[in-house]
């Protein structure tokens, strides 16, 4: 029964230890390609000595057994599933714009996976339980999964409670039996406390708790949920599988037996049935009606413990489907097949039952759980086989090579004939606005429109450096734009907030002044609020600051002292630089160790300096690389600097003109603390000028 295939040659010849070597046919390799020479035999120290670690052959392939399992479902764990196909028999558009609905003939193909629900993955097919029957439409408009039981109505009420029914029918927590049985203390327990339930134990108690088979039992969506028809008009509506072998039973005595004979009876039955062409088959049929209806009824559609008797609405069978192919693979297919009741296509809504409320969250959460990865869906049983773009990107296990660098929406990639990714489609899935809580929208409220007005005083509350800084480094930004057409854009924006910024980030880039972006509400003039500026609140005082004091040999003991005795007072922190870490020899004789060596402690480290050159260090100091970028930063940093007299040759070397915020070390020694906190935003203008 399993696929034939042209059979290679193998040839047979014993090792020598007596074992079996298989040559021929297509040659094994490791998982990254590498052929193997023997399959059976490890890589050893000698012939009888230990393996040895370098067997990567050995290790790669006990490594992938070792991790040849993933966590079995935590209900509906023993299942197994089908491929096939849906057909629509009896169209319906004027109840819903689902795909599979709209024309007479329509095929979608489905993969369908039947299941027990409190047993383990290894459990048996018989135990009376409720059975899964979950079916996956890949429609034309992105995977439906009707998600249901073989059994119309469910034990509760609230997604709250599923939890504690599930505790309480699993193996009892602490003997870990019995298994794949509801017979015990802890579920009847449950249940009678749970009147709600009550409906539900008569139908698990009954004969459908026990099917002779996957292919003769009915399946039920269970939950009452939307047909929505492209006018957007709602029906409420009730799915049923029919099968057309109607539904049968084991004798519980039978289910019994069987479970010892062959615990594997259903899902053996669902293989030998289609590996011989007798195909499964069911009738999908619908209730369908309306909330004036369902007003009148003495149960709430909204409670999943209540079925509709079809006496008072009758089926109507719109499709069927058949499974006419059994998956090439159990664990690749059955065991990695993720249904989602979330997934609904456009045309298929939810109602506001709380128990399918709860489900909704429940079974993507349990996909990560299960599958390890947010790509789940990559996955060749799950995913769709309509097309499928987003901009969600990465995760573990991703296998899509996505081109170009369009990764976020909105995006103008398409102006320069790049990709330019997907975009939102106008008419596909509308949700129904449920009479209490009101219309369920995607829009944002209007009062959301204005976006130019705060950006505007915050640009007018800054200071004038603060307003230069702004647009340096909009500048500096657009001018590593390479699309022409961005820059544009950005100016476009930038008008609705200052006209004089847009014209000098413009002047800056050299190009002209676009149109101004029309915005969605004009915006308000506010007033300008000094608390957005960082230099109108700024510090007073330099507590909590850095100075950097460059010393020579020869430098004066006093002014290091000083220096230091003030910085004490004022809580900031002294560094003291050298040419040499080991430090200097002050004018003293006394060793000032250093705390940074001067190649390595450029001035960007620190809020303020001093240089105290000694007169024989000076012309030596000039030369150095190290300490002319030390000065030069310090100025273009519009930092307070201390100097000696013989530093001046310093900032002679680097053409750095005496301003207010140098000092004389002679007179305002200390003045590298009192300024520590603060820059000497005049002198931008010189140094760094903004557009
Ligand atoms: Fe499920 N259920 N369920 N359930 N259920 C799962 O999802 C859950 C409920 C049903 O063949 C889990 O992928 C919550 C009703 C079937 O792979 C999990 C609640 C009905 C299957 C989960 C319910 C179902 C599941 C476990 C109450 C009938 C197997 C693995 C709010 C309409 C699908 C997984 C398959 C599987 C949660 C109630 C049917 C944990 C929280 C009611 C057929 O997400």
């Amino acid at each position: 029964m399993s696929p034939k295939k042209t059979s290679p040659e193998i040839t047979m010849t014993q090792g020598a230890g007596g074992e079996p070597q298989q040559r021929g046919g297509e040659t094994l390799t490791t998982n990254h390609g590498v052929p193997i020479p023997d399959n059976q035999n490890s890589l050893k120290s000698g012939k009888r000595g230990p393996t040895l670690l370098e067997d990567f052959v050995l290790r790669e392939k006990i490594f992938h057994f070792d991790h040849e399992r993933i966590p079995e479902r935590i209900v509906h764990a023993r299942g197994t599933g089908a491929h096939g196909y849906f057909e629509c028999t009896d169209p319906i558009p004027e109840l819903t714009m689902a795909q599979p609905f709209q024309e007479k003939g329509t095929k979608v193909p489905v993969f369908a996976r039947f299941s027990t629900v409190a047993g383990s993955k290894g459990s048996k097919d018989t135990p009376r339980d409720v059975r899964g029957f979950a079916v996956k439409f890949y429609t034309e408009e992105g995977n439906w999964d009707l998600v249901g039981n073989n059994i119309p109505v469910f034990f509760i009420q609230d997604a709250m409670k599923f939890p504690d029914l599930i505790h309480s029918v699993k193996p009892e927590a602490d003997r870990g039996f019995p298994q794949a049985a509801s017979a015990h203390d802890t579920f009847w327990d449950f249940i009678s406390l749970t009147p709600e339930s009550m409906n539900m134990v008569m139908w698990v108690m009954s004969d459908r708790a026990i099917p002779r088979s996957f292919r003769m039992m009915d399946g039920f969506g269970v939950h009452t949920f939307r047909f929505i028809n492209a006018d957007g008009a709602a029906k409420f509506v009730k799915f049923h599988w029919r099968s057309t072998l109607r539904a049968q039973s084991t004798t519980w005595d039978e289910a019994v037996k069987i479970s010892g004979a062959d615990p594997d009876y259903q899902r053996r039955d669902m293989f030998e049935a289609i590996q011989s062409g007798d195909f499964p088959e069911w009738e999908l049929g619908v209730q369908v009606f309306d909330e004036d209806w369902a007003a009148q009824q003495p149960y709430d559609v909204l409670d999943a413990t209540k079925l509709i008797p079809e006496e008072d609405i009758p089926l109507r069978i719109v499709g069927r489907m058949v499974l006419d192919r059994y998956p090439d693979n159990f664990f690749a297919e059955t065991e990695q097949v993720a249904f989602l009741p979330t997934n609904v296509i456009p045309g298929i809504d939810f109602s506001e039952d709380p128990l399918l409320q709860g489900r909704l969250f429940s079974y993507l959460d349990t996909q990560k759980s299960r599958l390890g990865t947010t790509n789940f869906h990559q996955i060749p049983v799950n995913a769709p086989k309509c097309p499928m773009h987003n901009f969600q990107r990465d995760g573990m296990m991703q296998t899509h090579v996505h081109k170009g660098r369009a990764n976020y929406e909105p995006n103008s990639l398409y102006k320069a004939d790049e990709e330019t990714g997907p975009r939102p489609a106008e008419h596909t899935f509308t949700t129904h606005p449920d009479a209490e809580a009101g219309p369920k929208l995607r829009v944002r409220s209007e009062s959301f429109a204005d976006h130019y007005s705060q950006a505007r005083q915050f640009y007018l509350s800054q200071t004038k450096p603060e307003q230069d800084h702004i647009v340096a480094a909009i500048t500096f930004e657009l001018s590593k734009v390479d699309l022409e057409h961005v820059r544009e854009q950005v100016l476009a924006q930038l008008r609705n907030i200052d006209e004089d910024m847009a014209a000098r980030i413009a002047k800056g880039l050299n190009i002209a002044l676009p149109k101004a972006a029309e915005p969605a509400r004009e915006p308000v003039e506010m007033p300008v609020s000094d608390a957005l500026s960082i230099h109108k609140t700024a510090a007073t005082a330099p507590k909590g600051r850095m100075i950097g004091v460059l010393v020579t040999d020869g430098t004066e003991d006093a002014q290091v002292d000083e220096i230091m005795a003030a910085a004490d007072k004022a809580g900031v922190t002294v560094k003291i630089i050298a040419e040499a870490r080991g430090g200097v020899t002050l004018q003293s004789g006394e060793k000032l160790a250093a705390d940074g060596q001067l190649a390595g402690s450029p001035s960007v480290l620190f809020d303020a300096v001093a240089v105290l050159a000694a007169p024989d260090a000076a012309d030596h100091l000039a030369t150095l690389a190290p300490a002319k970028d030390f000065v030069a930063d310090a100025f273009a940093h519009l930092k307070a600097m201390v100097v000696t007299e013989a530093a001046t040759k310093l900032l002679e070397a680097v053409d750095i003109k005496p301003d207010e915020f140098i000092f004389d070390a002679g007179t305002a020694l200390t003045a590298v603390v009192e300024h520590a906190h603060e820059r000497l935003w005049a002198r931008e203008a010189m140094v760094n000028p903004a557009p």
